[in-house]
């Protein structure tokens, strides 16, 4: 047609085209504005540890010894804080994770690293090198090796499936942990051992423990130092929350200096663990 311009096949110079990335990119912009806005609360309060969890378990406050161990880390250092039982995984699809004046910290380890700086806190400093090593080494041995014997034990290889029916899981929830924690250990190699096999490596994990920790009362001496925290999260789970499991039996018959140490920290640092279960634990 005379007078029309020609417009080449594919043009951005095409209104319409160009509506659509605008709307695209706002709606992309919004959705990881909101994604990141998302893990900080509004109007919270300052100077206070904002500690995100899952909900209580049975026997111990929480189901997660990642939990535990940075709760036990908060209480040990008089860290004010506040749990927030809202379930919500962190920005790494993990729990726990915490909140501080508008910082938002996910990864026990790191959320430890970055309240020692905040608040000054020292457990570790009269720690020798080698000590250091050694707390390295029994750290990495109960959060990346224990803690997958921990997933097969409870949601695995026990029929009943106790601790997560004790919570009331329905039988959903159940399956999906169970696959979960199979994938899990599978990646990580531990579940392609047979059960007799992770019986015998929980029993070598826990009879290192054991010797390291000997009849301290804590692994470093009289005082506790982060791997404390580390450890007594993995192990108060094996020795109230992973029933029957060989775990637990071994902590109570074998290994009783480490069932010790678990009441040790429960008693200084857990007045309260009673009241932050969801029923009192059958003696
Ligand atoms: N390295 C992490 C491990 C935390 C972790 O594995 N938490 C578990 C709960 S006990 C979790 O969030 N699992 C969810 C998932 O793996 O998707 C830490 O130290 O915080």
């Amino acid at each position: 047609m005379p007078g029309e311009t020609v417009k080449a096949p594919g043009s951005w110079f095409d209104p319409v085209k160009i509506a659509v990335v605008v709307v695209i990119v706002s709606v992309l912009f919004f959705f990881f504005r909101r994604r990141t806005e998302s893990f900080v609360t509004p109007d919270a309060p300052r100077d206070v540890v904002l500690l995100h969890q899952l909900g209580h378990g049975v026997e111990c406050p929480s189901l997660s010894p990642f939990v535990l161990k940075v709760e036990t880390y908060l209480r040990i250092n008089k860290i004010p804080y506040k749990s927030l039982y809202d379930r919500k995984m962190g920005p790494k699809g993990k729990t726990p994770w915490i909140e501080y004046n508008g910082d938002v910290i996910p990864d026990s380890s790191f959320i430890i690293m970055y309240l020692n700086k905040q608040f000054k806190v020292t457990m570790d400093s009269k720690l020798t090198s080698y000590e250091k090593g050694v707390a390295t080494a029994l750290q990495r041995l109960a959060e990346e090796h224990l803690y997958f014997q921990l997933g097969l034990w409870r949601a695995v290889f026990d029929e009943q499936k106790e601790t997560f029916k004790a919570i009331g899981l329905n039988w959903f929830f159940i399956w999906m942990l169970e696959r979960k924690a199979t994938t899990d250990a599978w990646s990580q190699g531990i579940g392609r051992h047979s059960q007799e096999e992770v019986a015998q490596i929980t029993e070598t994990d826990l009879q290192a423990l054991s010797s390291v920790l000997g009849e301290k009362d804590y692994f470093f001496g009289d005082s506790p130092t982060e791997v404390d925290c580390s450890l007594f999260g993995q192990l108060s789970q094996f020795v109230w929350q992973a029933r029957r499991s060989p775990g637990q039996k071994l902590i109570l018959d074998k290994f009783p200096n480490l069932k010790r140490f678990c009441e040790r920290i429960k008693g200084k640092y857990w007045p309260d663990w009673n009241e932050l279960i969801l029923q009192p634990p059958a003696e």
